[in-house]
């Protein structure tokens, strides 16, 4: 499946977006933060996030806001001023999952195979090409080199993926130019590629995806300004995860599982004895709702409870000062059931769902009407997402006992 990825580029502390990459042709958007936070609700995978202050000065300048982006528990990746094996692992250690190198790989050859060498699944070729000539330094300067000549070059030291940008068509709306992506794709089958720059509409992104179904390393298609355009909403361009592959219960090996979440614990969240006083008060709370269940959460409770899917789950679960609807202790898997309240309390929930994603655990969300009309979707649904957070030592959930079910 190709991801959609989309894009936030700072200047300043603020998201923007450049015309052809020109610094003088400038957008602002506003907060990174918030765009941040919108694309993880409409179900991003991964955000792309360049520090054009950092890409013209040759180090990362907005590094703080990188650092919040980062605490908001997303894959990540990032470019803009990486020209050193210290900044580089100095990026990777707040978070961010793959480092972007543009100028480097025509100035600093030495660091980038170094950085291969070391990372080479955290690395990421920024393949910017002015009339397929590769462009650095906040692409204010060219070089003679092609596109093919540099893949070539850095496939021997290991590169895995690259970023395809033709500058021409950056922020201006015309389509990718997808016939230089595909002999990209098809010359280099073992490089993952990422389409970037020209996005303009649904049906642009379409034409890639039907044009490159048959290449299998295409593995994302990035989005910057059309979005901030409002030329369409990221959720309406994001595939729904294909369950056609589903099984009641899904072979380990069938499909790759993440790294397992660090447990609440392990992040340092005290749960027992974090204010005793509060989850003895909220206790009678947690009660009186699970007296008040609907009866789509006593349907979905009877699918969930006594190990059903092979997880542990727990019902009106207190995490910190948070009641969740359902609980999965190994997983991290919350689940809630929308109700009419949530119609009412939508700012309390964004807050509290920040809290939780912060802690590393995944919300996923269903309504009554949904529960109550496709129990067995809704159970596809929920193994699906287990399987992928699955991968936990046994018995991980043993000491999580902290007197809150
Ligand atoms: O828009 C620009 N002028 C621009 C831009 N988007 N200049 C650089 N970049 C991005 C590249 C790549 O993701 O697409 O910065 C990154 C590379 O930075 P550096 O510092 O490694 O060249």
């Amino acid at each position: 499946m190709i991801k959609i990825i989309p894009a936030i580029d700072i200047i300043d502390g603020k998201a923007v977006r450049l015309t052809q990459g020109d610094y003088s042709r400038v957008d602002y958007y506003g907060d990174p933060l918030d765009f941040a936070k919108s694309w993880i609700d409409q179900g991003a995978e991964r955000i792309h996030i360049v520090d054009l202050d950092g890409a013209k000065q040759g180090f990362p300048v907005n590094f703080k806001t990188l650092e919040k982006i980062c605490s908001l528990n997303i894959e990540i990746e990032f470019g803009g001023g990486i020209r050193s094996i210290e900044t580089l692992k100095q990026i990777l250690s707040i978070g961010v999952n793959f480092t972007i190198l543009g100028t480097s790989a025509i100035k600093e050859p030495d660091f980038v195979r170094e950085a291969l060498y070391f990372y080479s699944e955290k690395i990421i070729l920024g393949l910017d090409a002015k009339n397929n000539k590769i462009a650095v330094q906040g692409w204010q300067e060219e070089s003679e080199i092609t596109t093919e000549d540099l893949l070539t070059q850095l496939k021997t030291f290991g590169l895995k993926r690259f970023i395809y940008t033709d500058i021409s068509r950056d922020g201006n709306f015309t389509g990718h130019n997808i016939e230089k992506l595909s002999e990209l794709c098809e010359k280099f089958p073992t490089i993952k590629a990422i389409a970037s720059g020209g996005i303009g509409s649904i049906q642009d992104i379409q034409n890639i995806r039907e044009k490159c179904s048959k290449f299998e390393n295409l593995e994302g298609i990035i989005c910057g300004k059309a979005l901030y355009e409002n030329k369409f909403k990221l959720e309406e361009v994001i595939e729904p995860p294909s369950l056609e592959h589903l099984s009641p219960t899904p072979s380990p090996n069938s499909l790759k599982p993440s790294p397992p979440p660090p447990l609440l614990k392990e992040r340092g969240v005290k749960i027992k004895g974090t204010d005793i006083f509060l989850i003895e008060k909220l206790k009678p709370f947690v009660k009186e709702l699970r007296k008040k269940a609907t009866q789509a959460e006593n349907l979905l409770w009877q699918e969930l409870r006594n190990n059903k899917l092979g997880f542990k789950f727990r019902r009106q679960h207190l995490i910190d000062k948070f009641i969740v609807d359902f609980f999965c202790v190994e997983t991290q898997l919350i689940i809630e059931v929308d109700g009419e309240i949530h119609e009412k309390t939508k700012e309390y929930d964004s807050l509290r769902e920040e809290f939780l994603r912060s802690l590393g655990c995944k919300i996923i969300r269903f309504s009554n009407e949904e529960i109550l009309n496709n129990i067995k979707e809704v159970k596809e649904k929920i193994v699906f997402t287990l399987s992928f957070r699955r991968g936990s030592p046994e018995g991980r959930g043993e000491g999580f006992k902290d007197g809150s079910t």
